[in-house]
């Protein structure tokens, strides 16, 4: 046995295979003799187009079990998994795969074109291959007939396993590389802190192209060789119904507020959970108070990143605290530093700074921006910024980067204010995060028109952005001014602008 993840997970398989693993509500189950079998024709299929170990494989697919499949076939071919976000647009996916250059690169049929194209103007020369749910696709088609076993491919704990994408404040996006060391680390420590028991079922409605979705839950319950319920995406009436089958679920705020908002919502449809957990974005006190009223079960928070999975978590047993994201986890050794670097005493607010063996190798072909964001023994700077108090619970208070988490996803303002800052009409612009109801944050463009304005609207520049960035990007609302605050050193003035547009936003929401 190598240090390949996929052996670990096969070792804490239930002995009778064929035990559920996933089942799709109105759709497929598979049971753990089958994941076997068939994450074996996949690995066989991505060998037979010429996939290596080593080599990147990008995915852009639809949720389903298939793609978990694929997920773990990738893993036993010794492959690097890409997992991109469904919402990425054809711009966007062409940075990505120039970057990582994949060898293949896994789409839905109906995208196959758009795809090709995109694979053409990069010049990668992968090769395109589709994941179809009912025999239309090209990867399946290849696994037809291939052997139901595959040895592993040997993979050291430091070798990658995955290479996901955080965008940044400046620049351009980032690949971090999460060795199959990394994963393992981390899903062994959270499925021994949350305490998954033999019976655990898993709901699972959040997507599985990010950390939470991907690696926070599946390899939890890969770790526990149990069974989960697989949504292919979130809809909280059939969540709620969906609770008396399952014991944990895992989501983001938006989540929890879209239950709070239904009537079904009561303390016997939780009955059978025995864990909720909340993280990828702030849980409002608010939110917590609701639901702990309403259904009687106290939310965990944890918080973590792409960079090294989960970094904390509130207590299984003891005493979970709103506005807190609990203790570091057992393996995890965590900081507080101020600007020049120095360690800050319990109670001061600083940076966050983390190290174990969860956190990532570093950014793909990024060398410069890897080193920037380690410190010289090792912790890496999370661009957070948090107290922790005399209880070592620790509190994220801010960010020293500037960020929009909306929904659970993050939002680079550069990013978009790039893409506006191009459109004809347009001297400048600034995004800011404004409070929404429903995703916690959403985007507020506030964009300087030039004398004239070309015609330019409001609601022409959101309609420019769409097609152009993933949608959950696109900000909510758009005004039109004159001139943008700035300070002395020039600088935009954010929280101005915040403050200034405040009553509007809501009004408009
Ligand atoms: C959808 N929309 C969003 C949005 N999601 N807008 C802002 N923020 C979001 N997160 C917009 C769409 O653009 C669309 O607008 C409209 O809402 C409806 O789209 P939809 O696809 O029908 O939305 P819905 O399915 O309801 O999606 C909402 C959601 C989803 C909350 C279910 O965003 C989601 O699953 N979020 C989870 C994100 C996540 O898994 N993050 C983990 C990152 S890992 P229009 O105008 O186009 O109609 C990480 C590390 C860690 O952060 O610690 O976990």
């Amino acid at each position: 046995m190598t240090d390949n993840l996929y052996d670990l997970f096969r070792s804490r398989f239930p002995a009778d295979r064929s035990r559920p693993f996933i089942e799709v509500p109105d759709g497929v189950t598979i049971s753990f003799a089958e994941l076997e079998a068939a994450s074996a024709r996949y690995a066989h299929a991505l060998v037979a187009a010429g996939v290596k170990p080593g080599d990147r494989v990008a995915v852009q697919v639809d949720k389903s079990a298939e793609a978990v499949v694929l997920v773990l076939a990738c893993l036993r071919s010794g492959a690097i998994l890409l997992p991109l976000n469904t919402a990425y647009q054809a711009g966007e996916l062409e940075y990505f795969l120039s970057d990582a250059a994949p060898a293949a690169v896994v789409c839905q049929p109906h995208r196959l074109a758009e795809l090709e194209a995109v694979v053409a103007t990069t010049g990668i020369g992968a090769r395109v291959l589709t994941l179809g749910t009912a025999g239309d696709g090209s990867l399946p088609d290849t696994a037809t007939g291939k052997a139901d076993s595959f040895a592993s491919a040997a993979r050291g704990g430091d070798d990658i396993a995955a290479i996901l994408y955080s965008s940044g404040t400046t620049g351009r996006p980032k690949g971090a590389m999460l060795s199959h060391t990394n994963l393992a680390a981390n899903a062994g420590t959270l499925h021994k802190l949350w305490g998954f028991r033999p019976d655990d079922v898993l709901l699972h409605c959040l997507p599985i192209f990010h950390t939470h979705g991907l690696f926070v839950a599946i390899n939890c319950v890969l770790m526990n060789g149990t069974g989960m319920i697989f949504c292919p995406k979130f809809d909280a009436e059939q969540a709620i119904g969906l609770f008396a089958r399952a014991t944990v679920f895992m989501g983001v705020p938006t989540f929890y507020t879209r239950f709070l908002a239904s009537p079904n919502l009561t303390p016997e449809a939780c009955g059978h959970i025995r864990l909720f957990i909340s993280g990828s974005a702030p849980l409002l006190e608010e939110t917590f108070n609701a639901f702990k009223d309403r259904t009687g079960h106290t939310i965990l928070e944890r918080y973590g990143m792409t960079e090294g999975g989960m970094f904390t978590s509130n207590p299984l047993d003891g005493d979970r605290r709103a506005g807190t994201v609990g203790f570091p986890l057992p393996d995890v050794s965590l900081r507080i530093t101020g600007e020049d670097g120095r360690v800050l005493p319990q109670g001061e607010i600083g940076i966050i700074e983390v190290k174990g063996p969860n956190i990532f190798k570093g950014y793909w072909n990024m060398p410069e921006k890897t080193k920037a964001e380690f410190t010289d023994d090792g912790f890496f700077q999370s661009g957070d910024v948090g107290v922790v108090d005399e209880r070592g619970y620790v509190s994220i208070v801010g960010r020293a980067k500037d960020l929009i988490i909306s929904g659970g996803y993050n939002v680079y303002p550069k990013e978009i204010e790039d893409v506006i800052d191009r459109m004809d009409g347009v001297v400048e612009s600034a995004v800011v995060g404004m409070p929404h109801p429903d995703f916690g944050e959403a985007g507020l463009a506030v964009v300087v028109t030039a004398p004239g304005g070309g015609g330019l609207t409001a609601d022409g520049v959101l309609a420019g952005l769409k097609g152009r960035l993933a949608n959950y990007k696109v900000p909510k609302q758009a005004v039109l001014v004159s001139e943008l605050p700035r300070n002395a050193m020039g600088k935009v003035q954010k929280n101005v602008l915040r403050d200034r547009y405040a009553a509007e936003w809501k009004a408009k929401l």
